[in-house]
């Protein structure tokens, strides 16, 4: 954090420079009134000391006590004018600097290493916590620059300033009057102390009611579908509650220790109207330019040792952001580009598994022992029962995670040592959960590409089958999707992310159950289609339908994470095992002509 304030060192000089500034003209508006007030006094009652006048200046000898007085006046109005001018550019610089400057640069920061960060971290937090980060948190990282950074100087700039102006009017009074201050000292530190860890836990509980909304937007599907309205609602309602209780303990906390505070600067304003008017009347101490500026630089002082408890509770609130922001700064790239990565071009899309596993936690494996060759150009089914490990098996060719041991090599090349941009491009992905951005149909199509002609959209939409559906909107390919591309159908949003993923033309293609949401007459005709895209590439395709699964030049079958059998349908279906098993079921229920040499 200290880094990034130095990054802004400029801004935050000016800053700085503009309230030493402010600074300067308050103690010079004191000193003027303090000034002024002995004048008055010697003019009006006789006998009393001269005015002694700041910085060894004289006003000339014609000049009367109410023209002093006059000039004095004038020049706290000056100064007051001033101090305004000051304050207003000052007010321009901090929005300039923290809210444009910092806030804007560290957001996108985070944002940017959010896109490079792996599957895992995604997997580790929740939507509710990513999102707190970037737009709450970043904030409470910026307070410390201006809620701690620069407000230290200024305390410690103007305690300074005070204490030697104090020191020059009398060693004692200020003695005396500062006897409290180590006891607001230690009240300041306690209460940090104290207030810390319910700040770090008020951020996790406004996670928590925030992840309680999100998953109630997202699921309002399933909510009204099983009438639990009621029940989330009191969901909402104790996460909330949870997070006001939190809330209402650190004000609590707040409100003792403000007034606390300020009881003991009442403390120092007695000592000060005893020991400092005797000091008056004693003759040691002139009325004006002593007393009351003393009060006014007493008052001062207070509040500045007072704003130490504020900075700290800035510290504490930013050290719990920063904790929380920096946890995405700093995490691990797990999957990144080598430094010597190897570039490709375009693969020619050899697949080999060599004794690959795998799994999310390394405590549970979900892919055991793998070895697999594909050539380039084959059409590959992927079978298994669901949880298998036909998804995560999908997700280790473009790198979405790595495996946790043995290689994949592409092309003879190790995935690990690609350049991760290239292998991505080189292969496409229809994912089993097709997501969609609110933008333009063409927008989505050509999201991987995005300098694609519409006709380049048109050919991937046609052998996506579709095309046809596109056009019957008036607005054909420049309709807008709603968010997620809740206007279209389950089954048209799968084949618009088959266009997406056919448009990039990739020479590999993972496809995971791409024609589950539609229906048997649109599957064959996508498969149809489908036929001259995959021709050429090397696809793995996750599959269930004979249809599908008899185009196959090899079918894969997993089971528990392991491969128990490979081969061509024909073979399969010769030998006793899982997929014949399988394939007989569906058979059975299928229609007559869907029985084509399977007949058992
Ligand atoms: P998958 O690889 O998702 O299984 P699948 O694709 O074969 O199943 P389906 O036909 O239903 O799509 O899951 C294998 C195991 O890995 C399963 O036990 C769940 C687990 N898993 C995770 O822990 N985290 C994940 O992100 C995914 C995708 C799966
Ligand atoms: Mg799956």
């Amino acid at each position: 954090m200290l880094a990034l304030a130095w990054s802004h060192r400029r801004g935050c000089l000016q800053i700085i420079a503009l309230q030493g500034v402010l600074l300067a003209l308050s103690v010079a508006g004191l000193t003027l009134l303090g000034t002024a007030i002995d004048v008055i006094r010697q003019a009006a009652v006789p006998g009393s000391p001269p005015a002694v006048f700041p910085l060894g200046w004289r006003p000339p000898a014609e000049w009367t006590p109410w023209r002093i007085a006059m000039s004095a006046a004038l020049g706290v109005l000056v100064v007051g004018l001033v101090r305004a001018l000051f304050a207003y550019l000052l007010a321009v610089v901090v929005a300039r600097v923290v809210q444009m400057g910092i806030v804007v640069q560290l957001r996108s920061r985070v944002y940017d290493k959010l896109q490079r960060l792996g599957f895992r971290f995604f997997d580790n937090h929740t939507t509710g916590s990513i999102i707190n980060r970037v737009t709450g948190d970043v904030q409470a990282v910026r307070s410390f620059v201006d809620g701690v950074v620069i407000p230290v100087i200024m305390v410690l700039l103007s305690l300074t300033l005070y204490f030697v102006y104090m020191v020059r009017l009398h060693v004692g009074l200020t003695l005396a009057c500062l006897l409290t201050m180590p006891l607001t000292w230690y009240l300041s530190m306690r209460f940090s102390r104290k207030v810390r860890p319910a700040y770090e836990r008020n951020r996790d509980l406004v996670d928590k009611m925030v992840l309680t909304l999100t998953e109630n937007v997202r699921g309002v599907h399933v909510v009204k579908g099983f009438g639990r309205e009621p029940e989330e609602i009191a969901k909402f309602e104790r996460a909330s509650g949870a997070v006001r209780t939190q809330q209402h303990w650190i004000f609590s906390q707040v409100s003792l220790f403000t007034p606390t505070v300020e009881m003991l600067s009442a403390l120092n304003q007695g000592v000060l109207l005893g020991y400092g008017g005797w000091l008056v009347i004693q003759g040691e101490l002139p009325l004006g330019s002593g007393l009351i500026v003393f009060s006014g630089l007493l008052q001062q002082f207070s509040a500045q040792v007072t704003r130490v408890a504020g900075i700290i509770n800035s510290v504490q609130q930013s050290l719990t952001g920063a904790r929380r922001v920096f946890e995405i700064m700093d995490a691990p790239l797990e999957i990144a580009s080598p430094v010597d990565a190897v570039r490709l071009e375009r693969a020619k899309g050899e697949l080999r598994f060599e004794h690959v596993s795998f799994g999310y936690d390394a405590a549970k494996p979900v892919l055991h022992d793998l070895s697999l060759t594909i050539e380039p150009g084959q059409v590959v089914a992927l079978v298994g029962a669901t949880g298998a490990g036909k998804t995560s098996l999908l997700s280790l060719i473009p790198r979405f995670y790595d495996p946790t041991s043995g290689r994949i090599k592409l092309d003879g090349v190790d995935l690990k040592r690609y350049d991760l941009d290239d292998l991505r491009r080189n292969v496409g992905v229809v994912f089993q959960e097709s997501f969609l951005f609110s933008d333009t149909i063409a927008a989505n199509i050509a999201f991987g590409r995005p300098d694609a002609t519409p006709e380049q959209i048109k050919r991937a939409a046609k052998i996506a089958a579709a095309d046809e559906f596109i056009r019957e909107y008036p607005e054909g390919y420049q309709t807008m999707l709603r968010e997620g591309g809740s206007n279209l159908s389950g089954g048209q949003r799968q084949r618009l992310s088959l266009a997406r993923a056919l448009l990039a033309e990739p020479p590999i293609l993972l496809m995971d159950d791409p024609t589950a949401a539609v229906d048997p007459r649109t599957e064959h005709e996508i498969l149809d289609a489908m036929e001259s895209a995959m021709a050429g590439r090397t696809t793995i395709v996750v599959a269930h339908r004979l249809s599908m699964l008899r185009r196959a030049d090899l079918i894969v079958v997993l089971q528990d994470g392991a491969i128990v059998d490979v081969g061509t349908h024909e073979e399969l279906m010769r030998r006793p095992g899982p997929y014949r098993h399988a394939a007989r079921i569906q058979v059975d229920f299928s229609a007559p002509d869907e029985r084509l040499g399977v007949s058992a």
